[in-house]
């Protein structure tokens, strides 16, 4: 049995047509049914729903040999226990700094709020400037609004989110995809069939013309 955990939403909307195209078809939508284990139409692979932050666990740890996680979520967990053999080029967006609209960054040391610490730490020290890290978990475009922050680390992809808060995009800190990673043991255990399974993907994913992404 392989096992795939991904996260409900986006990644599993945009992870289902390469997963069709290596003859994976699950039996049940996970936005419509409340399983969180789904059988697919092969009798030797199944799907794990969990939260897109958990992907990395469960797969670290061998409850599932496989998964799909955006490379936000993978450097916030720290990337060691496992491999990430393949950028499925899905989910894309990026992540950068914003403030409020013609506000410029103070010269004083910065007020970042975010939900990714670690990027926005490597990412302001890597620049020299000196930041506080204000850790939120969510709604990070109202910091900027009521002085809790001068400045948010956050993903954007339409930007509509900043605009409609009155905050503008300021610097690209990396560009965001999803990636497949793969447990450990599993890669040496389910050896063949793993391999198909990353070989068919890439296939697919490389067969898609640039302009099908934004
Ligand atoms: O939402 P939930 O709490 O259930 O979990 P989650 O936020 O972890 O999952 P989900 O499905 O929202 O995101 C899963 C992955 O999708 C992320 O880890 C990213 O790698 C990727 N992704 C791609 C995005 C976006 N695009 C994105 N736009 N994740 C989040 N956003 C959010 C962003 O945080 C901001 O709030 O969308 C808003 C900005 O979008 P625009 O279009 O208004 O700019
Ligand atoms: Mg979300």
């Amino acid at each position: 049995m392989l096992t795939i955990a991904l996260s409900k939403g986006r990644i599993y909307q945009e992870t289902l047509p390469l997963l069709a195209d290596a003859g994976i078809v699950p039996l049940e939508d996970p936005d419509k049914s409340r399983k969180l284990i789904l059988a697919t139409n092969q009798p030797g692979v199944q799907l794990l729903v969990v939260r897109a932050t958990d992907v990395p666990t469960y797969v670290e740890y061998g409850a599932a040999d496989l998964g799909v996680a955006g490379r936000d979520v993978l450097i916030e967990y720290g990337a060691e226990g496992f491999y990430e053999p393949l950028d499925l080029n899905i989910a894309c967006c990026r992540m950068m700094t914003a403030g409020k609209v013609g506000v410029a960054f103070p010269a004083r040391r910065l007020r970042v709020a975010t939900k990714y610490v670690a990027i926005a730490q490597r990412y302001f020290a890597d620049l020299g400037v000196q930041a506080e890290i204000i850790k939120l978990y969510g709604s990070m475009e109202l910091a900027p609004l009521v002085g809790l922050a001068d400045c948010i680390v956050d993903l954007v992809d339409t930007g509509n989110t900043l605009r409609a808060n009155g905050l503008e995009p300021r610097d690209l800190i990396m560009p965001i995809s999803s990636r497949l990673i793969v447990n450990k043991a599993a890669m040496k255990m389910k050896h063949a069939a793993v391999k198909a399974l990353v070989g068919q993907l890439a296939a697919a994913v490389a067969s898609r013309s640039p302009a099908e992404y934004p």
